[in-house]
């Protein structure tokens, strides 16, 4: 079989966040030598370089949303830089950035999907449910609205970005490590009956029951997309993130469930996220979320 191909994008804005710095983490992932740690692994590594797209012009909301304009920009780039690289085989990794650039990844992974006629199952790792409105949004940052977007339910210019209205669905989504949802948010996560593995269930079924479930039901025509939000991570070990919230995975649990992940041997495309150097130090966060990544392209896996 010949070598599997990877596309690193880096798409270095934090458009979409409330507070500056995740601009910085395609960089600090490369500092980390993520490309040659895949190559190590036996993967032929693409490094794409950078989009481009507009600065950040640092103002508040209007109408529910920050930056809006700006942020469309940047996810129709990301839309298709993804989409070139599914079409050529390549398994594109979208090195953001804040989690709005996951617009743009998922609409692109989702169109790949209907015209290979392929299911898709997107594993979104993170703190937050991002399922925010302009009205339930406490900050109007769009880092906290994609997958809702992602499910038709935003501003006109998200929503349409890939040209299929809705992009996909929210049955699709299967979300893991959630801690910080907010109020009129959990309405609208349990009008659509988004499948959450929150910290609780994780709590009380643990990892490795946690993600049998996240991962049941996929078959040889699945495509397995991963939004890895960094701050999915505890605090305690992953510090170079925007906005913390105390109580996330530690080490093992997120190795576990890389690993997981790897031994489906589905994954089709993947986000990394939410990095932020300015908060972290000496880059072990960058580091962290290299040495995770390895394992879910299989670094761990000794004997099967
Ligand atoms: N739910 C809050 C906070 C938030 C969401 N995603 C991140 N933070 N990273 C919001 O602003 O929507
Ligand atoms: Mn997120
Ligand atoms: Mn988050």
């Amino acid at each position: 079989m010949s070598k599997q191909s990877i596309s690193l994008i880096g798409v270095p804005t934090d458009i979409g966040a409330g507070h500056r710095g995740a601009s910085m983490g395609p960089e600090a992932l490369r500092v980390a030598r993520l490309g040659e740690k895949l190559t190590r692994r036996g993967l032929q590594v693409h490094d794409r370089g950078n989009l481009v797209g507009p600065l950040n012009p640092w103002q508040p909301p209007t109408d529910g949303y920050r930056h809006l304009a700006e942020v469309a920009a940047w996810n129709q780039a990301v839309f298709t830089a993804v989409q070139t690289e599914l079409a050529a085989g390549h398994l594109p990794i979208m090195l953001g950035g804040d989690h709005c650039l996951a617009i743009g990844s998922i609409a692109a992974v989702a169109a790949h999907c209907r015209a290979q006629g392929k299911s898709l199952r997107v594993l979104w790792l993170d703190a937050h449910s991002d399922f925010n409105t302009a009205l339930a949004t406490p900050s109007g940052n769009i880092h906290g609205m994609p997958v809702a977007c992602l499910c038709g339910n935003g501003p006109r210019e998200l929503v349409q970005i890939g040209g299929h209205v809705p992009a996909t669905s929210p049955d699709v989504f299967r979300q893991i490590g959630i801690r910080s949802v907010d109020d009129i948010e959990k309405q609208l996560i349990r009008d659509a009956q988004v499948q959450v593995f929150d910290m609780r269930h994780i709590d009380e079924n643990g990892m490795k029951r946690t993600m049998e479930l996240a991962l049941s039901g996929m078959d040889e025509d699945t495509h397995l997309h991963v939004s890895f939000d960094v701050d999915f991570l505890d605090p305690t070990i992953a510090p170079g993130v925007g906005t913390t919230v105390r109580g996330g995975p530690n080490y093992r649990e997120a190795q576990l469930c890389m690993e997981m992940i790897a031994d489906t041997g589905r994954l089709g495309s993947l986000d990394i996220v939410e990095l932020n150097p300015a908060y972290d130090k000496r880059n072990q966060t960058a580091k962290l979320a290299v040495d995770l990544v390895e394992s879910l392209f299989g670094k761990s896996t000794l004997i099967h």
